[in-house]
């Protein structure tokens, strides 16, 4: 998995010039272009500190901070989540172009978060961060009297993670978080650190926030040093090359720290011999744009190599690669209504022979319409599933005079699915 970066983008007074609201409007987009063109992921946008002592902000303070920066940073292809505890503020930000809720109380603090998140899911495939809570945190860790941090910990998130399910979250939308510093102390929140496939094991994605947070001083101190913010900052980074490829993210103040750790522990990882990688290659790897007759269907394949790959026996065939059609195929709401981008990889086996040597198009597959047939079978009547369409394509396909038998790709690069992925696709060989 590679580990996103989830930039920290709080929109408070304290945190912006004294300029007035349009001044700190302006200042925080601004940052939030920053953190985006530093190699942020996400940009986290808060209007209300959690922070253990912070004072609360009513609702319609937090959302005249936070909605008109979510707005301009979507607007700008940048892609936000709303951190907070208020599904009010949760559902407006989501329709202002947020596509993660990100509260610190798992849906604990406000009655109506989980209902907010499944309509923030159903109507916009928002994931929803759960993070892990037990109160507005107190600054005395008062309520860190954990027998067993780590079970305690993972128990509580799993029966938020089913409470979201059970309300109308899709699970494929739901992200978990140890919530460090959240009423723990800094020994448990490393336990806890230590322990993070304890919690991966639950099946959904981890992000870690752990940045500048008093377990990060404590551990400086702890060993002599000095813990002013470039050290908190430097410690924050190894703890994402440490959580790296573990973690589906890590929610940080200093961007360009965490995509520096993350490069190099890329290196590492990516150095370790093939047998430790996984081998699901031939999927993740990206639709490429472009036509040929040759042979690109299998990443490093030698067509002579090709065995159950080979598309009916025959050597000679056309190959259309990344075919893109927005059209509107899903099981989600949203996927209905606002559709998305299907790319399509057809091969179709035809003897060439005869087309070659006449150079006469009729004796071949007209590749302009074959793309054109596609695009019509891809763009009709919305069904559930990429397999159908994918069915559907090749039975088009299979209709072109000489085709003796075709190979089908539909990918479907935005899907869905709340962890990091490159692609997801089904593929067919008919007859
Ligand atoms: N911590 C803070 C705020 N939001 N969100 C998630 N998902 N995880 C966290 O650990 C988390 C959070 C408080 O830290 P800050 O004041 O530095 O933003």
């Amino acid at each position: 998995m590679n580990t996103l970066v989830m930039g920290v983008l709080n929109v408070t007074p304290d945190s912006f010039s004294d300029g007035g609201q349009f001044a700190a409007t302006e200042a925080a987009i601004a940052r939030g272009r920053a953190l985006a063109a530093q190699g942020a992921s996400i940009v986290d946008v808060g209007g209300e500190s959690t922070r253990p002592g912070a004072t609360p902000v009513p609702v319609e303070e937090e959302q005249r901070r936070v909605l008109p920066v979510i707005r301009a940073l979507t607007a700008e292809g940048i892609e936000t989540s709303i951190d907070t505890i208020h599904a009010q503020t949760a559902l407006a930000a989501v329709a202002a172009g947020a596509r993660s809720i990100n509260d610190v109380s798992g849906g604990l603090h406000d009655p109506a978060m989980l209902d907010a998140a499944a309509r923030a899911a159903a109507e916009h495939g928002a994931r929803f961060i759960i993070g892990h809570w037990r109160g507005i945190p107190d600054p005395a860790h008062q309520r860190s009297d954990y027998a067993d941090v780590i079970a305690e910990v993972r128990d509580a998130l799993a029966d938020r993670a089913r409470a979201a399910i059970a309300a109308g979250v899709d699970s494929s939308l739901i992200v978990l978080d140890p919530g460090l510093g959240f009423d723990k102390t800094g020994q448990q929140c490393w336990a806890l650190l230590a322990h993070l496939d304890t919690l991966i094991e639950l099946g959904y994605p981890v992000l870690v926030g752990a940045s500048r947070k008093r377990m990060i001083a404590e551990a400086l101190v702890g060993a002599g040093l000095e813990a002013d913010l470039s050290a908190r900052d430097l410690a924050t980074s190894v703890v994402t090359a440490l959580a790296a490829g573990s973690a589906w993210g890590v929610r940080v103040h200093d961007v360009v720290g965490s995509v520096q750790a993350l490069a190099v522990a890329g290196a590492w990882q990516g150095a370790r011999p093939a047998e430790d990688m996984g081998s699901a290659e031939d999927m993740a790897d990206p639709p490429r744009n472009g036509i040929s007759t040759a042979d690109p269907i299998t990443p490093g394949g030698a067509s002579s190599a090709r065995g159950a790959d080979q598309v009916g026996g025959s050597a000679d065939r056309i190959v259309l690669t990344g075919l893109e059609v927005f059209a509107h195929h899903g099981v989600f709401d949203f996927e209905r209504q606002n559709g998305q981008r299907f790319i399509i990889d057809a091969e179709v086996a035809v003897d060439l022979r005869a087309a070659a040597s006449g150079d006469a198009l009729e004796r071949t597959v007209h590749y302009g319409e074959l793309a054109e047939a596609i695009v019509a079978a891809v763009e009709r009547d919305p069904v559930d599933l990429i397999e159908t369409v994918a069915e559907r394509v090749a039975d088009v396909a299979l209709r072109f005079a000489g085709v003796r038998s075709a190979k089908v790709t539909v990918h479907k690069p935005d899907a869905p699915i709340a962890a990091t992925f490159a692609d997801v696709a089904v593929a067919v060989v008919r007859p």
